[in-house]
């Protein structure tokens, strides 16, 4: 997608938990009432036909708010629900095949873990990358070695691309985050995790904007 641009502010991923306590559309919802300007759908362990259906349910959710909604590998779930886009891995189809599908107004971005990833995203087209495992976490099975903010740097200062920070990111250590330049951020234990969902991506989500208003 031509000047694409990621929302400052928190970049929201569900998970198998989402629905933990609540209803997995509660808790999307919670989510986008608290500023969420994107979500990705990120489910590992679903058969294909409830990958559609919740996919077909969020994308309605999110264009209630005005938010921009990624699924995460499946190219087919995300044409046939009509996503904004999909996020892709080192592993998964080329970005270019991809593209190809998708066509020239659909986002796709990549998972980046070191700097050569990240200079080929730019080569194949992709409209932003991700940047971790910044900091340890047990979201993600075989996380492989952490990037370390030392990556988050390299990313803002070399790579001419949007990126999401992810991993292990938490409201007591986003300010190192934030310090690196990094305006979009990704915190998925931390909003399962919380309390208040709602009350945790607002308060995070304004930190965020706050940050760069200052
Ligand atoms: N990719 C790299 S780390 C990660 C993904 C999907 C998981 C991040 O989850 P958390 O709970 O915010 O550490
Ligand atoms: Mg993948």
């Amino acid at each position: 997608m031509k000047n694409f641009k990621l929302p400052t502010g928190v970049y929201a991923i569900t998970d198998s938990k989402s629905g933990k306590n609540k209803k997995f559309l509660e808790y999307c919802e919670e989510l986008l009432k608290g500023g969420a300007k994107i979500i990705q759908y990120r489910e590992k362990k679903r058969d294909l036909k409830t990958l559609l259906s919740e996919a077909k349910a969020l994308r309605e959710l999110t264009k209630k708010y005005d938010a921009i909604f990624i699924v995460n590998d499946y190219l087919d779930i995300a044409l046939l629900s009509d996503a904004d886009g999909i996020h892709i891995g080192q592993d998964d189809l080329p970005i270019k095949d991809v593209r190809k599908v998708l066509g020239n107004d659909k986002i796709i971005g990549i998972s980046t873990h070191n700097p050569k990833e990240a200079q080929q995203a730019m080569v194949d087209g992709a409209d932003y990358i991700g940047v971790g495992p910044i900091f340890y976490t047990e979201t993600k099975e075989d996380i492989g070695d952490l990037v370390t903010l030392e990556f988050l740097d390299f990313v803002d200062k070399n790579i001419d691309l949007p990126y999401v920070a992810i991993g292990g990111i938490k409201e007591n250590n986003i300010e190192q985050v934030l310090s690196k330049g990094a305006k979009s951020i990704c915190l998925i234990s931390e909003l399962i995790g919380a309390k208040d969902t709602l009350e945790t991506t607002k308060r995070i989500n304004n930190f965020i904007i706050n940050w760069y208003e200052k």
